[in-house]
């Protein structure tokens, strides 16, 4: 019989890679999506099958982490062998517009999955990965981080973050559940938001190198991040269920990296190399905007982008991954930068010429 998962967040960039693996093992995967005025499932709709067809093995079910009820159904009706809980109002900065929301996503929600584990009497077949975040860090107290660090969240994403880390622990010794936290570190990728900072960099530089844009507005530069590729993080999601007996991992790279050298590294690649100028809100960036003679600004500091608290320093130690699950990252940050500015970059071509042509690309573009 196929294993059978269960992934809330599958729209999101974590979900979508997520269910690729699953399904290239053979898994029926089962994801959750919102309901939205407009079509959100672009990052999955190369795997999506027409539910009219027989044993399809990807489903989608409409729900959400706010809503008990529909959660208990669609575990009552899929029974998941391991169910995956990425979902997350996942945005930083936003949890400080929204803070009440996303305690009750980031945090409640996880526990109503637990809840529905528990109250189905599931707790002995179904496995449950919950995706807890580098951010419950915050104000570090160790470097490098790894799972003994005391936690010190900076925000109220982190916050809510925290009652879903104990609360997961909480039913794995109160109930017996199989149930993991995997802390993962910053990770990346070309579906990545575009509103977090890397996918920010390389979107918004390759669209300055096609004319499309004129400026990209920054917060924190100087922040620094331990960076690695959503492909290797979501390989370890899916390890850290396969043990005998449930553990929670630090999954990191181990290496870090400013917001600053990942803006050098996307310019640098795009063939417009940065200088700076100034410090502070007056700091820009100067560079060659290929097709133009002369350099222009093209970064510029707008303190609307610092956050009330800020996590300055991120860096992980994956030694107990790697001892005890062989697991090590295949992709280094810089090669991530790469393979995002390569997709951005090919984005905002197709942009230039739609912008060039008009809305007609059937005309000659030679
Ligand atoms: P994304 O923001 O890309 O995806 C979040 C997903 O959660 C989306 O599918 C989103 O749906 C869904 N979602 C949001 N609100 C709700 C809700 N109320 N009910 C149901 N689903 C909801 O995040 P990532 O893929 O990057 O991250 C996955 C998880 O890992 C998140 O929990 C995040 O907090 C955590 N994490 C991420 C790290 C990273 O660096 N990427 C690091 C550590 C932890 P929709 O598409 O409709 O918006
Ligand atoms: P983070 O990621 O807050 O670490 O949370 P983000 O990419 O948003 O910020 C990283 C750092 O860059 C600084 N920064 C900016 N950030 C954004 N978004 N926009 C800017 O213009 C900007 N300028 C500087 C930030 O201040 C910060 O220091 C991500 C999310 O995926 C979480 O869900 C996850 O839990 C953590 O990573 C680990």
């Amino acid at each position: 019989m196929p294993k059978v998962a269960l992934i809330t967040g599958i729209t999101g960039q974590d979900g979508s890679y997520l269910a690729e693996f699953l399904l290239e093992k053979g898994y029926i995967v089962h994801g959750i999506k919102r309901r939205a005025s407009s079509f959100n499932t672009q990052r999955v709709d190369h795997i999506y099958q027409d539910p009219h067809i027989d044993n399809a093995n990807f489903k989608l079910h409409y729900g959400d982490l706010t809503d008990t009820s529909n959660l208990v159904r669609i575990v009552q009706e899929t029974q998941p062998d391991e169910i995956y809980n990425l979902g997350a109002q996942s945005h930083v900065a936003v949890s400080f517009e929204s803070p009440e929301y996303t305690a009750d996503v980031d945090g409640m929600g996880t526990l109503r999955i637990l809840e529905a584990i528990r109250i189905l009497g599931l707790e002995k077949k179904t496995r449950f990965y919950q995706a807890s975040t580098s951010e419950l860090y915050g104000l570090v107290q160790e470097t490098p981080q790894k799972e003994t660090t005391p936690f010190y969240p900076r925000s109220p994403y982190a916050v809510a973050k925290l009652y879903a880390y104990w609360i997961t622990v909480n039913y794995r010794e109160a109930y017996g559940i199989y149930a993991c936290n995997g802390i993962l570190f910053n990770h990346e990728s070309p579906r990545r938001g575009e509103t977090f900072v890397t996918r920010k960099i390389t979107r918004g530089l390759a669209n300055i190198s096609q004319g499309l844009e004129d400026c990209l507005y920054m917060g924190n530069i100087d922040a620094l991040r331990d960076w690695g590729h959503a492909k290797d993080y979501v390989r370890m999601q899916w390890m850290m269920l396969q043990q005998d007996q449930p553990e929670d991992f630090v999954i990191a790279t181990g290496v870090q990296y400013s917001v600053r050298q990942f803006i050098e590294w996307t310019a640098n690649e795009l063939g417009m190399p940065i200088r700076w100028e100034g410090t502070g809100v007056d700091e820009v960036g100067y560079a060659v905007v290929p097709g133009s003679a002369q350099e222009t600004v093209v970064v510029r500091i707008d303190p609307r982008y610092f956050r009330p608290t800020e996590v300055e320093t991120l860096l992980g130690d994956p030694a107990k991954a790697k001892q005890k699950l062989g697991w090590v990252p295949e992709i280094s940050t810089q090669d991530m930068c790469k393979e995002m500015v390569t997709s951005d970059l090919a984005e905002a071509k197709k942009h230039a010429l739609l912008k060039k042509f008009g809305y007609d690309v059937s005309v000659s573009v030679e």
